[in-house]
């Protein structure tokens, strides 16, 4: 087995001689969504070693250390084999085959669906799905089951995102790819750790800068100076939920310094009149008090932005995660679309998907508003189309969007929603306002989870658990962060009799009598429908074959065979808007949805860390990164300790109105007063540090994305340390 050093370094896989004796198989690293291409070597149905695939795009060779380590994850005691089932609440989880797993689901659901109706069930599933299991849960639900209720946790991750693109540019997607970062000569990293949540395109972005340090420039804005800004010249350390007033002061220095794009803002964008009325309200020294950041620095910031020959921006959570993430996404995307900066290569705003194919969800169909090929469920014609190429009748698909992921956990704690089909996410980690989220899956009547292994916080609660093939056991696509799809290959066996997830619902939808629909002989078979429903969209992918995926991957839209990948959109500035333009919003700053007051004078704000990946299933059972990352913390400024009498190492609680998590303190300067952070990583199964018991469940209301970077909370030292 491979051993990583020091998983703080991007790692060069170079071929050693003992590789020659592996079989290699080309995939895709199934952490995060940079997507980087990988060779899997395996033996005698094991995988033993990964190397960066030099001929990625995403990545060219590079991987991070959890990258590395991903051998590790596959072959693990905990792995789940076979199917199991409780009869009942108290009782425990039993082996049951495929045929008796799948015949009560399909009974239960039968008789949930009659008494109740469609909308009584729903999925909850993943930015970790692959593209073909995305595409049947969806014509699974929502063209047999006649219900909209597949949402997924990209609705915690990338909703924000997917409505600022649809509002300002018309369609939902990045429009440049990675290439553009050797291009560009400014970065905006706002509300991203890059360098621990996207380690590769952070070294690009990383050696780009240190190639022209004088020339390129980084611009980062975050409350918490992470390592992200170790490469930045201007550091803006703002105060969380604050970034609208900041875009808008932006904007207001270049329209005061003359540093718009007048005729690109008069050919290819509308509603200028009303932004510029609206960022005039938004002098620098006016953000400077809401933000907590200096004047000059957001002066000096907007002017690197506006002279820039090519500036590109990204973003993650800091923005998404957020009652006013759709705002902000807007905000960005106004910055370059008043400078022109949009489109052409080295410029653009490029948000960051977390999951590896978050991306191939959003063009399934994989949120509850969505169909697949970039439609709406609530457009008419939309509709009419997937039923036509579904074949089924008019009027089948409900016209209804279905539950949105924190919608559906109200419903179900409520009762209306009694049953829920969890795949390929850990919610009882990963939910907000946690105790919502148990009510919910203890007063529905059947919880079927899917999951690769056991016990998990969630498959604990499952009265059906059924294995799924993971990651190199299986075949199928993703596409990842710049539109980029690629070709998993299949390198090993799945354990026992796992199988993957999209063949585990073929064969519940056959015991539903849907076989014919459902009789795909594979996962290209599954691909090659999806693809026809793809055609004439904007993300037209009619000339991509599993057989081209094999030599390399392809961006989208890719619509014939000879076509190739489309590494840029936009670039004749016509937007997808019915007018062709791009359209600025403008958005009031406005305060997150639970401020601080006297009871709960603290903003909490969550997140990540380098070497622990989400709810640790994988990442729990590598030693190399555990030892790293081994706890939990509550990162805290020593201004904000001190009058607690809290010192280092102080065990803390930190409570809201929802409930409660407590960490060791770390205690630092780099953040911003005022503000404490815990990573989510750490569920019930490690102890105390679970930090979504405190978080609150507020959305956007256009995205109805959750606040989780903002919520008010009191901090408590723990005297009796137990
Ligand atoms: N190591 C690792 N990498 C990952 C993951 C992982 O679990 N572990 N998960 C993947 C997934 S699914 C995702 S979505 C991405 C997430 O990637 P990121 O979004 O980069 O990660 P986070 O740590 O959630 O949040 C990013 C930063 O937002 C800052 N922030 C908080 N509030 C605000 C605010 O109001 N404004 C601004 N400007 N910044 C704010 C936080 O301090 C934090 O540093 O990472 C992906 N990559
Ligand atoms: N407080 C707070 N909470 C957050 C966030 C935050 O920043 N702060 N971020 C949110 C975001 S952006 C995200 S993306 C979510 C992530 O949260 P989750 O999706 O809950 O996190 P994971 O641990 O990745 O869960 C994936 C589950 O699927 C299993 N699995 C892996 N591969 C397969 C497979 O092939 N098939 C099946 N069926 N199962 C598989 C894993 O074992 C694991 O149990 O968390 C969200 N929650
Ligand atoms: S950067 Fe992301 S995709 Fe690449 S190796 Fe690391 S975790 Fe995997
Ligand atoms: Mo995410």
């Amino acid at each position: 087995m491979q051993v990583v050093q020091d998983t703080g370094e991007i790692i060069e896989t170079p071929l050693t001689p003992e590789d020659l004796a592996l079989s290699w198989k080309k995939s895709v690293c199934p952490y995060c969504g940079v997507g980087c291409g990988v060779l899997v070597g395996s033996k005698t149905g094991r995988v033993l070693k990964v190397r960066g695939d030099h001929n990625h795009p995403a990545n060219h060779g590079l991987l991070c250390g959890k990258g590395a380590t991903l051998p590790q994850m596959v072959h693990t005691p905990d792995r789940l084999a076979h199917p199991m089932m409780r009869t009942a609440r108290q009782a425990g989880l039993q082996p049951a085959s495929w045929d008796d797993a799948l015949g009560r689901i399909a009974a239960e659901w039968r008789r949930i669906i009659r008494d109740h109706g469609p909308n009584a069930v729903a999925f909850y599933v993943s930015g970790q799905l692959l593209t073909e299991d995305y595409y049947v849960v969806n014509k699974l639900a929502k063209g047999f089951l006649g219900t909209n209720n597949v949402d997924s946790n990209s609705r915690l991750c990338m909703a924000s995102a997917v409505s600022g693109y649809m509002t300002s540019l018309g369609a939902d997607a990045p429009p440049g790819c990675y290439a553009d970062i050797e291009l560009a000569d400014c970065f905006l990293l706002i509300g991203t750790n890059t360098a621990a949540c996207h380690p590769v395109t952070f070294e690009r972005i990383r050696r780009r800068k240190l190639r022209a340090p004088g020339r390129v420039k980084v611009l980062v804005a975050d409350p918490r100076k992470t390592r992200t800004a170790d490469i930045a010249d201007i550091y803006l350390p703002i105060r969380p939920g604050t970034d609208v007033a900041l875009l808008n002061a932006m904007l207001h220095v270049l329209v005061r310094d003359g540093l718009t794009d007048a005729r690109y803002i008069q050919r290819h964008t509308s509603g200028w009149d009303a932004i510029a009325a609206l960022v005039e309200q938004y002098p620098p020294e006016r953000a400077a008090e809401l933000c907590g950041v200096a004047a000059d620095a957001i002066i000096a910031a907007a002017r690197l932005f506006g002279r820039a020959r090519a500036a590109m921006s990204f973003w993650s959570m800091g923005l998404n995660q957020s009652t006013h993430g759709t705002a902000k996404n807007n905000g960005v995307i106004n910055l370059h679309m008043a400078t022109g900066q949009i489109g052409r290569p080295g410029a653009g705003p490029f948000s960051l998907t977390g999951q590896p194919n978050a991306m191939g969800g959003r063009e399934t169909g994989g949120l509850a508003h969505l169909l697949p090929g970039h439609r709406l469920v609530a457009d008419e014609s939309h509709r009419r189309a997937v039923e036509t190429l579904w074949g089924l009748p008019a009027g089948r698909i409900s016209p209804t969007p279905g539950l949105t992921a924190v919608d559906l956990f109200k419903q179900m704690a409520e009762g209306r929603v009694k049953s829920v089909w969890i795949l390929c996410t850990n919610p009882m980690v990963s939910m907000p306002n946690l105790s919502l989220a148990r009510r919910a899956l203890e007063q529905a009547e059947l919880v079927i989870v899917n999951d690769i292994y056991h016990p998990t916080e969630t498959t604990q609660l499952a009265d059906v658990l059924l294995p799924a093939a993971q990651w190199s056991e299986r075949d199928g696509t993703v596409t990842n962060s710049e539109r980029c799809i690629s070709y998993l290959e299949q390198a090993i066996e799945p354990p026992g009799e796992a199988l993957p997830d999209w063949q585990i619902l073929c064969r519940f939808a056959q015991m539903m009598g849907w076989g014919e629909a459902f009789g795909f002989a594979n996962a290209e078979a599954v691909y090659e429908e999806y693809k026809s429903l793809t055609r004439g969209q904007d993300l037209d992918i009619g000339g991509v074959t599993y057989d081209r995926l094999k030599q390399g991957p392809l961006q989208w839209p890719c619509p014939t065979p000879q076509h190739r990948s489309t590494m840029r959109r936009y670039t004749t500035g016509v937007f997808s808007h019915p007018d062709g333009k791009a359209r600025f919003l403008a958005h009031e700053y406005k305060a997150p949805a639970e401020p601080p007051d006297a009871q709960f004078p603290m903003a909490l704000t969550t997140g990540r860390v380098r070497d622990q990946w989400h709810t640790m299933t994988r990442t729990g059972k590598i030693p190399v990164l555990m030892k790293k990352e081994p706890e939990p913390f509550l990162e805290l400024h020593p201004q904000d300790a001190a009058p607690l009498g809290i010192g280092e190492g102080d065990r803390v609680t930190v409570r809201s109105r929802r409930g409660e998590a407590s960490a060791k303190t770390r205690l630092t300067t780099t953040i911003t007063p005022g503000t404490c952070f815990m990573p989510f990583h750490w569920g019930g199964l490690w102890g105390e540090a679970v930090v979504n018991q405190a978080t609150t469940d507020a959305y956007d209301p256009t995205s109805k994305q959750p606040e989780l970077k903002f919520c008010a909370v009191r901090l408590e030292k723990v005297t009796s340390d137990t």
